[in-house]
């Protein structure tokens, strides 16, 4: 595969908007907790990098991954946020858990965003086996909850900018 050892979570720093006005929620999953705590640094360094204060940065953690959709719809009822991070990490066993826990938590997410109108961003690290979570909490493949923090920036940019229809015409090419 083209992308197998494209490593996502470097990103040009200098496309990212200003997080300065942001308010946002992470939710964070505490099942594979050596994972998903690795994930949650690498997303709020980002955060407060471009800008977001530490006030406005809202945290819950939750006991697992099914459990990041109400953990999102608890944070939401609490807090008027721009977005919310859903942080998680689901390795595939012997048995076919994993595929309920990570359909449930897209569709969840999914339904959340088209339902509040807030970004809820789907941090969930989905994996055959421990070393490719862990290739992707710091490891080779870079740290999912960059990306993650760096997609929801940009998502609550766009609802706070929106399309005037003088944008640049080029889109990196
Ligand atoms: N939660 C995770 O976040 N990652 C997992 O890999 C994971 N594996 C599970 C495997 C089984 C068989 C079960 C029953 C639960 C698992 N969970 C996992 C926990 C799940 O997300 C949730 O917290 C519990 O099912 C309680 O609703």
């Amino acid at each position: 595969m083209a992308s197998a050892l494209k490593n996502l979570s470097v990103y040009d720093e200098n496309n990212v908007p200003d997080a300065s006005e942001m308010k946002l929620g992470i939710v964070v999953a505490d099942w594979n907790a050596h994972i998903t705590h690795v994930l949650y640094q690498g997303c709020v360094e980002p955060l407060l990098k471009h800008g977001a204060s530490e006030e406005n940065i809202f945290t819950v953690q939750v006991p697992g991954s099914f459990e990041l959709t109400s953990g999102a719809r608890i944070l939401n009822g609490q807090q008027s946020l721009d977005a919310v991070i859903c942080l998680g990490c689901v390795i595939k066993g012997e048995t076919s858990h994993d595929e309920y826990i990570n359909m449930a938590v897209a569709q969840g997410l999914t339904h959340l965003g088209l339902t509040t109108g807030r970004p809820h961003i789907f941090g969930l690290v989905t994996t055959n086996n421990e070393q490719q979570a862990l290739d992707r909490a710091g490891g080779k493949h870079g740290n999912k909850g960059v990306e993650a923090a760096v997609t929801a920036i940009r998502m609550v940019h766009l609802k706070k900018a929106p399309v005037t229809g003088k944008e640049k015409r080029s889109i990196g090419f």
